[in-house]
């Protein structure tokens, strides 16, 4: 049995909320940073992640009944409480216990016999920042239900199924972050390959260094930002039908972006999207097209430990983000700018976008530099509530979700 430092604030809520006797198991579920791939993995394009060391935390009891309670710490969010069952209904759109309910259902679809548990759950990870708070909690809860019933599982198949189980919460999501919070391995990010799923690790050097900056608006995944985020997949779709017609003349080819890929460069996709598109459609098929060739060469100079060649790729991603596909906002500009003024070797928006954080990377002997210049340029002005450190911090490439076993 592995002995584990717990959280006596998580330890404290859950004797508060559930008394004896004490919880079994302890989840941790990381949240990640996107080096690049960005709004390509629904496309079944290859991203490149890596899980960092910020979690999602779940204390659990198993129970002997189909009840799910759950009690969560941070301010605001409450306890949610329901029955597991292969058709649970939703909570109101939003509602955090919809990504709790998405794990919950699609396991008690694929596994039978399941029985319910107790939790206490915080966070290490801001919300809505576009660290992937949201794959974690999902990812989290599934260890946790199969934990609590001693059930095993795979990563990759695991990370598959909460892909599909979390559009139940709304968002037409691609299956980037739940793969990495499931599949993750310590010291690497990974390249992830879709349809079928691959995780493949890919060693981070460890003289480079990843700022985290957050931009104090949060990335919200319910509203505007999800309408936005789905309305992009079906831009996407859009562009790839129109070009594919043109391309076969007029027959159907039933292609998609990666066969496109595999015979066109991404120069000539980018001459061809502008013979067959207009506007918006022309821009978003830009970004992506040029997104999945910066994704492969980025991972080259990965491996090679070419540190400037991937930080000019990850700052013209950002500009595809920011005028092609239209998720940045002023706040996620300005801080890209004082990183790349500060001397970082490239800086862009990480996740979703429209809010939430960039990631700036420099060499381990400037990274103090680029540190400064983002707190004295952008945080003392906003003056925000909180520690400085929930906003703007190191992260460094961390293990994927797993469960620990807590002796009585
Ligand atoms: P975040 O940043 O966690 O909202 C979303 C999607 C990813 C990916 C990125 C953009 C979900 C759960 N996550 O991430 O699949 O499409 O946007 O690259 O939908």
């Amino acid at each position: 049995m592995q002995s584990v430092h717990t959280p006596p604030e998580l330890r404290s809520a859950f004797d508060a909320h559930f008394g004896t006797p004490a919880p079994a198991l302890f989840v941790l579920s990381p949240g990640r940073i996107n080096l690049i791939g960005e709004h390509i993995d629904y496309n079944n394009l290859s991203v490149l992640p890596m899980a960092i060391g910020r979690h999602v935390r779940l204390l659990v009891r198993p129970r002997a009944d189909a009840r799910v309670r759950i009690a969560s710490l941070s301010a605001g969010f409450g306890a949610r409480e329901f029955l597991l069952g292969r058709e649970i209904p939703p909570y109101p759109v939003g509602d955090w216990g919809n990504y709790v309910k998405a794990a919950v259902q699609a396991l008690a679809r694929t596994h039978d016999g399941l029985h319910g548990f107790d939790a206490a759950l915080d966070s290490t990870l801001p919300v809505a920042a576009g660290l992937s708070s949201s794959s974690a909690l999902v990812i989290g809860v599934a260890l946790a239900l199969l934990g609590a019933n001693g059930r095993t599982w795979d990563a990759v198949a695991l990370a598959e199924e909460m892909a599909k189980a979390e559009r139940y919460t709304g968002t037409q999501g691609g299956g980037m972050d739940q793969a990495i919070c499931a599949g993750a391995v310590e010291g690497t990010a990974s390249r992830v390959d879709f349809a079928p799923l691959r995780i493949t690790p890919v060693p981070v050097p460890t003289d480079w260094r990843f700022v985290v900056a957050h931009s104090l608006s949060r990335a919200e995944k319910s509203g505007g930002a999800q309408a936005t985020y789905n309305r992009r997949t079906v831009e996407c779709r859009e562009a790839l039908s129109l070009v594919e017609t043109r391309l076969t003349r007029g027959g159907s080819s039933g292609r998609g972006y990666r066969e496109l890929l595999a015979t066109y460069s991404a120069g000539e996709l980018v001459e061809i999207g502008e013979q067959v598109l207009d506007g918006d459609l022309r821009k978003r098929f830009r970004h992506v097209v040029t997104e999945a060739d910066r994704v492969r060469r980025a991972e080259v100079a990965l491996r090679g430990s070419d540190l400037a060649t991937f930080g000019t790729l990850l700052s013209a991603s950002h500009v595809r983000l920011r005028d092609d596909y239209e998720v940045s906002s002023t706040a996620l500009d300005e801080l890209v700018a004082i990183a790349d003024a500060a001397g970082a070797a490239g800086a862009r928006l990480t996740g979703a976008g429209m809010g939430g954080c960039i990631i700036a990377t420099a060499p381990a002997r400037d990274v103090e530099g680029v540190l400064d210049h983002l707190r004295t340029e952008f945080y003392v002005p906003r003056a925000p509530a909180g520690p400085l450190g929930d906003h703007l911090f190191l992260a460094d490439p961390a293990g994927g979700a797993r469960v620990v076993e807590l002796g009585q």
